[in-house]
């Protein structure tokens, strides 16, 4: 089995820290897939282990409920914990991709986040299935990005030209205004990002449902354009 063909078009990155108040963090994910989100990830930064397994648990609930597939950010040990379609995504400093690969087997979805068109190349032999490409624009929902650390979507598209055709997936600072930007930006005409990764746009909105298909639509627009 190789792992499952996955649509990156609204990739949905979670932090329960971002739900607005009243808001439940599981009907609010609910409402997301309900929206249109096609792929999620769940990405907890402050709890421990076991807390994190536990609302991983119950997201995957959700998720399986859409037949969406769900993966971990940066810990092994709970996507290993979790069913076998369940994968994982690691940052930079986070364990090898290569190793990361051999610890997960070849059938869960693997992704990797990169900066620079060096880290690219690096990516693109490296055993994932994908790449998360940012950010593109400035964000409040990773802790220590500065100015600098901000691509811009010509940048992007270099990097998206150096994964070689493995699926980018464009993430920081993309909502509903800033979306087709990006998309359009980031493409050149011989590579294209597969879609979009948001933690705000989403996850800050009290409507997820309307939020999600928002971008949905957006996406959807992008790609009938290509
Ligand atoms: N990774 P929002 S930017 C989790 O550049 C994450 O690798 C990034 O949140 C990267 O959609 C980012 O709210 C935060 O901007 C994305």
């Amino acid at each position: 089995m190789a792992p499952p063909r996955a649509d990156y078009s609204v990739y949905l990155v979670t932090a329960r820290s971002q739900v607005p108040a009243g808001v439940d963090y599981l009907d609010a994910l609910r409402a997301a897939l309900k929206g249109g989100v096609t792929l999620v990830q769940i990405r907890e930064k402050d709890v421990e282990t076991d807390e994190f397994l536990d609302i991983a648990r119950k997201s995957l609930e959700v998720c399986d409920e859409f037949k969406v597939p769900m993966l971990i950010n940066d810990n092994l040990s709970v996507a290993l914990a979790l069913a076998p379609h369940v994968g994982l995504h690691i940052g930079q400093s986070d364990l090898p991709v290569s190793q990361a690969r051999a610890l997960l087997g070849p059938d869960r979805l693997l992704g990797i986040s990169v900066h620079s068109v060096e880290q690219a190349r690096d990516a693109r032999t490296s055993g994932a299935d994908y790449a998360g490409v940012g950010p593109i624009y400035g964000t409040q929902s990773k802790a220590g990005i500065v100015d600098d650390d901000v691509l811009g979507a010509r940048q992007a598209a270099q990097i998206i030209e150096a994964l070689d055709g493995l699926p980018a997936v464009l993430i920081g600072g993309l909502n509903q205004q800033t979306a087709a930007r990006a998309l359009f930006g980031a493409s050149s005409p011989t590579a294209a990002p597969a879609g979009i990764a948001v933690i705000s746009a989403i996850m800050a909105r009290k409507d997820t449902e309307v939020a999600a298909s928002e971008l949905a639509e957006q996406v959807a627009a992008f790609k009938a354009s290509r």
